[in-house]
């Protein structure tokens, strides 16, 4: 086995597998991954027999298992320090680290009424107003990194990092779904549907034969 394994799930749907994997592939970490087709009767063997959760992303370090996107978007961080997977500003990285973890924690509403589904364009539904709010609070969320940290390139703290590989995921819901957004928004959204990484985690969600019936909008 090489030295980092990243086990993931679905690339159409996984959207917790697409942030460290984005990240990786981004800053050229060598890995190999292991796609689990997720919701078949043999996933949860499967995911069990890498994930102490059942659950994916799940890293491989040699003997050690890392688990929750956030966890090992940290391992990674500590085991390529000369990558800047958070920024080397210290008031860009707070900040990077802040909206991190929010986005881990939170966005509930959004997540589970706009599923992802990068293979899909399904305009038109309307979100309820707590999709709305976390529609709005990201959108905030972007406007200021943009202004604050954004000068010197398009991610949301001027250079990839670890916040866009975390709310890229959103940045597919707003294409897929068609939301409502801003200008600026857009701008950034645009950004990661066209960051290299991310159009070859697409371009292998495009070929994938699995469907997962519940996450394919009518
Ligand atoms: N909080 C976890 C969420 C992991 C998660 O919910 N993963 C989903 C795929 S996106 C999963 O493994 N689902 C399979 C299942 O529940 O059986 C993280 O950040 O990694």
């Amino acid at each position: 086995m090489p030295d980092l394994t990243l086990v993931i799930g679905n690339k159409s749907y996984s959207s917790w597998s697409l942030r460290p994997w984005l990240l990786m592939r981004q800053f050229g970490a060598p890995f190999e991954e292991i796609v689990i087709p997720l919701f078949r009767p043999d996933s949860a063997g499967a995911l069990r027999a890498y994930s102490p959760t059942g659950k994916v992303p799940c890293l491989i370090d040699g003997d050690l298992v890392v688990w929750e996107s956030l966890a090992i978007v940290e391992h990674l961080a500590e085991r390529f320090p000369e990558l800047p997977i958070w920024p080397r500003n210290r008031d860009a990285r707070a900040f990077a680290r802040a909206i991190s973890a929010e986005m881990h924690a939170g966005f509930g509403a959004l997540r589970e009424e706009f599923t992802m589904n990068i293979r899909r364009r399904v305009p038109g539904r309307r979100p309820s107003v707590a999709a709305s709010a976390d529609v709005a609070r990201v959108e905030a969320i972007w406007r200021e990194a943009r202004e604050r940290f954004g000068a010197e390139g398009p991610f949301l703290c001027g250079d990839f990092c670890a916040a866009d590989a975390m709310f890229a995921p959103v940045a597919t819901r707003f294409d897929t779904y068609g939301l409502q957004i801003a200008p600026v928004s857009q701008a950034y959204v645009d950004t990661i549907l066209s960051t290299p990484a991310y159009v070859e985690w697409r371009e292998a969600a495009l070929d994938e034969p699995w469907e997962i019936g519940k996450y394919e909008p009518a």
